[in-house]
């Protein structure tokens, strides 16, 4: 870590590295240099990220479009060269880093008010429309299939087969309940291929802890974690903000009781969302629901595989904590279903105030 960050050309020298943040994927530290600038140095998790080299091409291409659209300068991502002038630095072990600007912003784990999250929504309905005349055909498919469900619970269905750790005995009521949805699941993959839903340049990964918010302000500042952008479908960015910040308790509360969908961080979110993107279409409004009920299980479906498998793809704190990150997604699924209706009429009522014909 000491080594790498000596190949990109930061202000300063280095005198404190530190872990930092909760991501569950990359390995994160902030850096700060005698001159007092801050950096955030990642390695990049290979295991996950199969193509290091593409996946640095996509992120800073989008970062750098980015740059052109933003009035103010924090909102996008500054990579900074290593030697040779490219965005990655790869070490004796193989290993890929990166080095890029600490936004003086901050995350938040979970909303503290309801204008944090309809913040949140503001961030990632903007960025969004911002892509919306990205090149798509440049960008790499940086985790082939990520957000096709149906393929999912292919996957899901192999690691059960093999149940390498003997684990599936133990989890036959959460694996009853993921089966018995499994037609539902493949809606929307559905819809995209017959190009109900439009395919769009999309984030992939819109958890709350990858927005920044400005001090100041609190206003949205900037959509971190690029890692995941490409083609996908707009439903799965709306419902993976619902899935992980409008649930009552954190994606991996071990009390079930305390996990319900918040009906009014969801209205908000779905205001902001709708504000921020005009573009979506009627049919795209209608799912959003769906696009909430989805990811959701979909999570639900990734984690538990990833408890068969031996816990190999998520970072864990310890041994249970794949299999009580799905549990949650399950019952938050539950709680969805429980409010449909309510859900549904949201979206409907915010789309009637906004003027929007469905
Ligand atoms: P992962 O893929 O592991 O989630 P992220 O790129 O999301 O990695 O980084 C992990 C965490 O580090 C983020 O959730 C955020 O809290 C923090 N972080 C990342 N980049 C910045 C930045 N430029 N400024 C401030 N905080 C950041
Ligand atoms: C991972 O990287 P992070 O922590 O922002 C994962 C997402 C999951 C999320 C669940 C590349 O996101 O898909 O929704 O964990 N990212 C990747 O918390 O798989
Ligand atoms: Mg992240």
């Amino acid at each position: 870590m000491q080594k790498a960050i000596n190949y990109f050309k930061i202000e300063g020298k280095p005198i404190e590295c530190k872990a930092f943040g909760h991501g569950h994927i990359n390995y994160t530290y902030k850096i700060t240099s005698d001159t007092g600038k801050e950096y955030i140095l990642q390695r990049i998790n290979k295991n996950v990220f199969k193509d290091p080299e593409a996946l640095m091409e996509n992120v800073s291409a989008v970062s750098e479009f980015m740059r052109t659209r933003v009035s103010d300068q924090r909102s996008a991502l500054h990579f900074i060269p290593a030697e040779g002038g490219i965005y990655y630095y790869k070490d004796d072990r193989g290993e890929y880093w990166r080095v890029y600007e600490f936004v003086g912003g901050f995350c938040l784990e979970a909303a503290e008010t309801e204008e944090d999250f309809y913040e949140s929504a503001i961030a990632f309905g903007n960025f969004q429309e911002m892509l919306s005349d990205f090149p798509a055909h440049k960008l790499h498919e940086t985790i082939p299939e990520f957000h096709n469900t149906i393929n999912r619970y292919a996957l899901f269905e192999d690691a059960l087969e093999h149940d390498m750790c003997n684990r599936a005995k133990t989890v036959e009521a959460e694996i009853g309940f993921i089966m018995a949805r499994k037609g539902e699941a493949g809606t929307l993959q559905r819809m995209r291929e017959s190009g109900e839903l439009p395919l769009r340049v999309t984030h992939n990964d819109t958890k709350l802890n990858n927005v920044l918010l400005d001090p100041q302000t609190r206003k949205a500042l900037c959509v971190l974690d690029l890692d995941t952008v490409m083609p996908g479908l707009s439903l799965y960015d709306y419902g993976d903000s619902i899935r992980f910040g409008a649930s009552t308790a954190s994606e991996d509360e071990k009390d079930l009781s305390k996990v319900q969908i918040n009906l009014d961080l969801f209205r908000t979110y779905t205001l902001g969302y709708m504000r921020a993107c005009p573009s979506l279409t009627p049919m795209e409004i209608r799912m959003l629901p769906w696009g909430a009920r989805i990811i959701t299980l979909e999570l639900a479906v990734r984690f538990l595989t990833d408890y068969l498998e031996g816990d190999q793809y998520f970072k864990t704190a310890y041994p249970e904590h794949n299999l009580v990150r799905a549990r949650t997604q399950l019952k938050l699924v539950a709680d969805m279903e429980a409010h449909w209706g309510e859900m549904e009429a949201i979206v409907a009522e915010t789309a009637k105030s906004l003027n929007y014909e469905l």
